[in-house]
């Protein structure tokens, strides 16, 4: 189990409340890094939310807190990733998701055949010309992620360490240094077509930030486009790019979960389930098993058979007022 005694001054008494676990990790401690990117007033973070704000039309969509907190999702996967045996399946899953089943072979055999694999979130967010691109466009739903232990996942979970400390900000940097403007107006619908394109595309505050979802799409997805390959865009940024692209090959896999109702017609428990399942702004963009193509990698199954991800509603841990974060 990992815990965050160290950082909230409290004492190992109050594990006394878990005593299933079977080791304790203080995780503080265990990614000491981490300490100085949660802490308020990390000097790349405040200089990151300062240009985000003096653009127009901010808003004040950028929440000053997000980077303290998700990080420390992103270190525990790291922990877990960077610790286990080549191999293992980590699966995380937010505190708002609820276990359904337990996993069987056929979830097992897609997770490890996967470095990471998350749910996937599809056409509303694709280009209007880029359907074929697919996957480059989904967007992922990181509520439930499976990570494939081995050199490719740890360089992501290093990357992903790597964004929170200064990728981000010196992503959002090379986008003003290129003189980038109007980096908060450039939302066009149609598929950047080369590397200053797919720049433009990335420098979006939709698309750059510090949620574990953009993160991980940077890494997973953007990072991964055909317009990275070698040429400005890389050198621009540097180590970080480099480092990820160095990976051969990640293998990204795709979590399904529409199509419930045709897949399992009679799947009793999942049915009970989705009554009360908040669709939210996921109802137009959900994939369903078998919608892959090709390059692109998705599940034969909907996760939701397994877990459900109830974003802000109550799962495996209560929220206070019944409401979480999503
Ligand atoms: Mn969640």
């Amino acid at each position: 189990m990992y815990h965050e005694l160290s950082f909230d001054g409290r004492s190992l008494d109050s594990l006394a409340d878990f005593p299933a676990a079977r080791c304790y990790i203080d995780l503080f401690e265990a990614e000491p890094w981490l300490r100085n990117v949660a802490k308020p007033g990390n000097v790349t973070l405040e200089k990151y939310f300062k240009k985000r704000q003096a653009e127009p039309g901010s808003r004040g969509r950028l929440l000053k807190e997000q980077p303290h907190r998700l990080v420390r999702k992103i270190a525990t996967i790291r922990n877990a990733v960077l610790n286990l045996p080549d191999g293992t399946v980590v699966v995380w899953m937010d505190g708002d998701c609820v276990i359904l089943r337990p996993p069987d072979a056929e979830f097992l055999l897609y997770a490890r055949e996967h470095d990471v694999a998350t749910i996937g979130r599809g056409e509303s967010y694709t280009p209007d010309d880029a359907k074929d691109f697919a996957s480059h466009w989904w967007l992922p739903e990181t509520g439930i992620s499976t990570f494939a232990v081995g050199p490719a996942s740890q360089t992501l979970l290093d990357g992903a360490k790597a964004m929170y400390e200064w990728g981000v900000y010196q992503v959002l940097a090379a986008c003003y240094k290129n003189e980038l403007d109007m980096v908060s107006r450039s939302f066009s619908t149609r598929a950047p077509r080369n590397s200053s394109e797919l720049m433009k595309w990335i420098c979006r505050p939709d698309i750059l930030g510090f949620s574990d979802i953009q993160v991980i799409w940077m890494l997973a997805v953007g990072m991964q486009h055909p317009l990275w390959a070698p040429g400005d865009i890389r050198s621009l940024l540097g180590s970080l790019a480099a480092s990820t692209l160095q990976v051969p090959a990640l293998r990204v896999g795709w979590y399904a979960l529409g199509c419930w109702r045709v897949q399992w017609p009679d799947d009793r428990v999942l049915a009970e389930q989705m009554q009360t399942y908040n669709w939210g702004r996921a109802k137009d963009s959900v994939l369903c098993p078998g919608q892959g193509r090709p390059g692109v990698s998705l599940a034969p199954f909907n996760i939701f058979r397994y877990i459900m991800h109830r974003k802000g509603t109550n799962g495996v841990l209560p929220f206070l007022n019944g409401k979480g974060a999503g």
